[in-house]
């Protein structure tokens, strides 16, 4: 057994578990784990942030593109509570993010002396944003504490997790047995359920597929779009699930058909979605058609109503198995090829005539490569990307899921970014939301992420806000209006290049020159008050 410090033993079992980048930002408590990371640092890379929310965004962008845990390091107290935003946001998308956290000295843990840091109850307050959180009080429970918590982070829902490890815990040498790395193991579900789905759906005239974040989160795209193709069932993807079938392909869906085609299907299959928004709209699911969910969380099953249906399992085995089964029911039906086609040409026509957002938007698909990967923010062009941005590969369109989390997208743009360096990244931000993170265009140039664009639309004001005020209570703009700085200038300050574009040919033409010779480029893009797209409902033309 070799003699190594707690800080070791953490850094050692994390590269057991295959983390070669860690997203951090040092502090007195955590002193003995940097002493161990300098020792390794040929295997792990530590990229420092200027703010803690930072550590856990850029975790939660790695995790969320490249399908591995993402792994932030911070102190404890305001260090974590820092973070907690970022952690609420990797909670609300099923992302696999691992908090490592220092915590005061380990015989006073819990002693209210008010020693650096200290908050009480520092992990109860934790277990709100995270799937499982544990603590190490010697070395030797250290592996065992990494090991648990990458089964957390890699078995079941896939949610944040949070260890802790005291500073004297980091310090302390001791004889301690490394492991073996966990070996996920993906969850079969049931086969008579499977059997008795794979029969509703291959019997049904008119069947319907919603999918949601836990297909791209398991890999399973190859098989959902085998089993759509199967039955010619069209996909309506959530934002969390873009990508999973190409928008090019004929049943590749955005939820803005959903008013439409839910009403119209006799069989649909929700699957690695919360399915809630169909659950609790006038035209959500009626009895008479029969619901089947594949979800690996058997709660979501059930949360909002009972479906005819429940299956828990993962969502590629289960989806493959479907697929498989399906063939020995399915009937033939007539093509609706060209309804699908007319339907999704009307969605996007109702989508586009919103300008500027559409112009905006498409102007950086345009420019984007079909694998280049499109991180959204709480702000105007972002709404309308959600269902307008044509998405063609899976895990390239990232949002905030149900949290919303104004200001999300620059830090955890830049963990996709260095998540995947080969291919290139488009931060888009409102000036409120690019507020939250202005100060990590620092940590972008001091570690060279030069694979990213970052976009700022510009209305100097929290414009979704302004406008209700505006709009609803009669012009009482409080609280949201901006001051900015000059964004080209800040970018130069940041040495970066700064550009403006004040149309979506120039924001193309910037976009283009940028992407094209790799330097760091901030495009600011000036915007007067834009109209809301909210409220656009789709008929059948
Ligand atoms: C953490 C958090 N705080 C506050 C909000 C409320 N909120 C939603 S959108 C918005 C304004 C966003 O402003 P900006 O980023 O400039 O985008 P714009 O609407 O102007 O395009 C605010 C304050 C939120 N969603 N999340
Ligand atoms: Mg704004």
């Amino acid at each position: 057994m070799p003699e190594m410090t707690g800080g070791e033993a953490l850094v050692q079992s994390l590269k057991v578990e295959g983390v070669n980048t860690i997203f951090g930002l040092p502090g007195v408590q955590l002193d003995w784990a940097f002493d161990a990371l300098w020792r390794a640092r040929d295997e792990i890379r530590v990229l420092n942030t200027r703010h803690e929310q930072a550590t856990a965004y850029m975790a939660d962008g790695f995790a969320r593109t490249t399908g591995k845990v993402g792994t932030a390091l911070v102190v404890p107290g305001p260090g974590l509570l820092n973070a907690t935003g970022a952690l609420s946001t990797a909670y609300a998308c099923n992302s696999p993010v691992l908090m490592v956290s220092g915590q005061v000295q380990s015989d006073l843990i819990e002693s209210g002396r008010g020693l650096l840091h200290e908050i009480p109850n520092q992990l109860g307050m934790v277990r709100s944003v995270t799937k499982w959180a544990g603590r190490a009080m010697t070395p030797q429970e250290v592996p065992g504490l990494v090991h648990h918590a990458f089964r957390e982070l890699q078995s079941g829902r896939r949610r944040p997790v949070e260890i802790e490890v005291p500073p004297d815990v980091l310090q302390k040498k001791a004889d301690v047995t490394l492991l073996e790395p966990y070996q996920p193991d993906r969850e079969r579900p049931d086969t008579d359920l499977i059997e008795q789905a794979a029969r509703a759906l291959g019997q049904a005239e008119r069947p319907l597929i919603f999918s949601g974040g836990g297909v791209p989160g398991s890999g399973a795209w190859e098989e959902l779009q085998r089993l759509a193709e199967l039955l010619g069932a069209p996909v309506i993807m959530t934002e969390n699930g873009r990508g999973a079938l190409s928008d090019r392909h004929p049943l590749g869906m955005t939820p803005l058909v959903s008013p439409v085609l839910t009403p119209e299907a006799d069989v649909i299959l929700a699957v690695g979605t919360r399915f809630l928004q169909p659950l609790t709209m006038p035209w959500g699911p009626k009895a008479g058609q029969t619901v089947i969910r594949l979800d690996i969380d058997p709660e979501e099953i059930t949360r909002v109503a009972r479906p005819d249906i429940g299956i828990a399992g993962d969502a590629k085995l289960g989806l493959a198995e479907l697929a498989e089964r399906v063939q020995r029911h399915n009937r033939t039906r007539p093509s609706r090829a060209e309804e699908f086609a007319a339907l999704k040409a009307e969605a996007t026509a109702q989508l586009n005539s919103i300008e500027p957002q559409a112009g905006y938007a498409l102007a950086i698909r345009e420019e984007l490569p079909e694998d280049g990967i499109f991180v959204s923010e709480m702000t105007q062009v972002g709404y309308w990307s959600r269902q307008g941005f044509p998405v063609y590969q899976p895990r390239t369109f990232v949002g905030a899921g149900y949290q919303g989390t104004l200001g999300f997208g620059f830090g955890t743009a830049l963990g996709v970014a260095v998540g995947n360096p080969d291919r290139k990244v488009v931060s888009i931000n409102g000036d409120g939301g690019f507020g939250y993170q202005m100060s990590e265009l620092a940590t972008l140039m001091k570690h060279g992420i030069t694979n990213l664009v970052t976009i700022v639309f510009n209305d100097s004001a929290y414009g979704n806000v302004r406008r209700i005020q505006r709009q609803q209570f009669n012009e009482q703009i409080l609280g949201s209006e901006l001051l900015n700085p000059d964004f080209v200038k800040l970018a130069e300050a940041f040495g970066m290049n700064g550009a403006r574009a004040t149309s979506p040919q120039e924001l193309r033409r910037h976009l283009h020159a940028a992407l094209a010779d790799g330097q760091p480029t901030l495009i600011e893009v000036p915007l007067g008050e834009v109209p809301s797209i909210w409220g656009i409902s789709l008929k059948r033309a």
